[in-house]
């Protein structure tokens, strides 16, 4: 820590606050707003390693995607006004992911504020529904506390962004200040009369199962809580893009409740006795629009167990709501056993309905044909065969990541970095976030040739830093997710979803970058393999377009026949 007689910036000071609260890495693009704060992680080079992106949304998804990635606070700097406003998207996903992030802005000096000085913005008021705390530090003195409450609320109760908005001459300016010490997430911790309730709920229930979302999730709060699915045979299904919390080759890992959900998980959730919801909001796409479950007392008993006591009772009322962290709670539930003898998976009333249940997922992971020489489900089949089990994939919003959510097996935290908050554009720069913070791993980003282009600029960056990942644009030639809603609200009318695009791979070969088309299923694991090799083997992005056929718009239906039954229907 550094000596409170020394005359520091309040650059310096800041950057010291962050190397104090552990940060490795920080994401930005520069603005003459925060030059002192760069000066001072021109001088930390060795403890932080700043990544230079080329906008600031491909900055902030970065930050997003290693809070994801680490539950400690993605760090994001960007300038003012025009910075500010690129970066909300990287706030807004970590709002609705429930991620630690912390954006620090660059603000106009102190001394024209409130004038609407050039590229000024109030930023209580711009952020201020979004993010858990949004703060303007206006004197050095106060970074150590301000940034110390900045990482406590970021990591607290349910996690999130916060905004720190830096004055430019407060940054410039010196002066002599204690640094506080590293943060400590404060976490809530279940009750032993809550645990023991649950238990019993447990053994009173037929048939009980459990819905595990949200964030704050870690390796070791995973491992606990397969425990605790394993002790009771649980049956597990995930909520919207929360896959990778149990690991999909685990035999009580039933299926995704996300957008578009099997039926047949559908009739099982909606026939439990028991639900235990683990850490998830409930939220519309985990709830296919608030329908899954009788609003506001679910028909079935009912167990919240959520890190903010707001969420407890906020739409649904339990019989057991339990306010707690996720590490915490799933230490506390792995301790929890049965009555009777157990092994590692006990033996349950219910356990034979989890293998039919587990049958039923395994049945749905098998891709039916579709239309075009290019068959996405097939795709998805080659890449579980090879691809090793903690790979990472990523996507952002399109009707194509339907087919990843659906057909990929997930293999545990962190194998899965998607918005819930269904952004386009993430899965590119979260694909750089995780392969720069472990490069060991493979990653692999989806995206659709609307998505791609949202961030592909970070192409760019990826090769800068030796990003190795391996991008499938799945080209349709349009926003296809949104030209299925149009093909159903509005039949046949076509507009403002059809898409010229550029050629992709030499698009990516500018770049520096591996790139090839692909237009047949055969071709697939030809290409892959070699857009892998190049990414191992050069550090720099390998991008393959994959060519579909516009009709093949879902997994199980066509354009045309959304279309047809849609005038059936007499839409339109
Ligand atoms: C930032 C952002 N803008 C707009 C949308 C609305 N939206 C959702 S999916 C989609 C189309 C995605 O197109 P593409 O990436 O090509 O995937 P496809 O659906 O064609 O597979 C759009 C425009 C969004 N979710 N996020
Ligand atoms: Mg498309």
């Amino acid at each position: 820590m550094a000596n409170t007689k020394t005359l520091r910036s309040g650059g310096e000071i800041l950057v010291e606050a962050l190397k104090i609260h552990g940060v490795e890495r920080v994401f930005c693009v520069p603005g003459e707003s925060f030059l002192a704060a760069i000066d001072a992680l021109a001088g930390a080079d060795r403890a932080i390693q700043t990544i230079v992106t080329r906008h600031e949304a491909g900055a902030a998804n970065m930050a997003e995607a290693y809070g994801k990635l680490t539950a400690k606070p993605g760090i994001c700097f960007v300038t003012r006004g025009p910075g500010a406003s690129h970066a909300a998207i990287g706030v807004h996903t970590a709002s609705q992911d429930s991620t630690p992030m912390i954006l620090f802005i660059g603000q106009v000096g102190s001394h024209m504020r409130q004038r609407e000085a050039w590229q000024e913005v109030d930023y209580p008021a711009m952020f201020g529904g979004m993010a858990k705390w949004v703060v303007e530090i206006d004197r050095p003195e106060r970074i150590p506390e301000l940034v110390s409450r900045a990482f406590h609320v970021a990591t607290s109760g349910r996690p999130g962004p916060v905004v720190v908005a830096l004055p430019e001459d407060m940054l410039a300016a010196e002066c002599e200040t204690a640094d506080a010490e590293a943060y400590r997430r404060v976490a809530a911790h279940p009750g032993a009369q809550d645990m023991a309730r649950l238990a019993a709920m447990i053994a009173e229930s037929a048939r009980p199962l459990v819905l595990v979302g949200g964030g704050g999730w870690t390796k070791a709060a995973c491992r606990d809580f397969a425990h605790f699915v394993e002790a009771f045979d649980l049956p597990v299904a995930a909520g919207f893009r929360r896959q990778d919390i149990l690991d999909n080759n685990h035999p009580n890992f039933i299926g995704h409740a996300g957008l578009g959900p099997s039926p047949k998980l559908v009739a099982r959730i909606r026939n439990a006795d028991l639900i235990i919801a683990v850490g998830g909001r409930l939220g519309e796409t985990t709830t296919n629009g608030y329908t899954l479950f009788d609003l506001p007392r679910p028909a079935q008993r009912f167990v919240h167990v959520h890190a903010d006591p707001n969420e407890l009772g906020r739409v649904y009322q339990s019989d057991l709501p339990i306010n707690a962290g996720m590490p915490e709670f799933a230490a506390a539930a792995a301790a929890l056993k049965p009555k009777g003898p157990t092994g590692w998976r006990s033996r349950m009333p219910w356990s034979d309905e989890v293998r039919v249940a587990r049958s039923a997922y395994e049945a749905d992971q098998t891709p039916g044909p579709m239309p075009g020489r290019l068959d996405l489900g097939a795709v998805m089949m080659h890449l579980r065969e090879v691809l090793p089990k903690d790979a990472i994939l990523t996507n952002g919003a399109g009707n194509y990541a339907i087919w990843v959510h659906k057909f990929h097996r997930y293999g545990g935290f962190r194998t899965q970095l998607a918005p819930t908050s269904g952004a386009m554009g993430y899965g590119l720069p979260a694909a750089i976030s995780a392969k720069l913070h472990d490069p060991a791993r493979e990653v692999i980003c989806f995206a659709g040739d609307g998505c791609f282009l949202m961030n592909g600029q970070e192409l760019a960056t990826a090769c800068q830093y030796g990003a190795g990942v391996v991008v499938l644009v799945v080209n349709n030639n349009m926003y296809g997710s949104i030209r299925a809603h149009q093909e159903r609200e509005y039949p046949g009318r076509v507009y403002a979803t059809t898409l010229e695009n550029p050629d992709f791979p030499a698009l990516a070969r500018a770049y520096g970058a591996f790139g090839e088309k692909v237009e047949e299923t055969a071709a697939f694991a030809d290409a892959f393999a070699r857009a892998r090799a190049f990414a191992a083997e050069h550090r720099k992005p390998a991008l393959l377009e994959l060519v579909i056929d516009p009709e093949a718009i879902t997994p199980s239906t066509t354009l045309t026949a959304l279309r047809e039954a849609a005038l059936k229907a007499g839409h339109g």
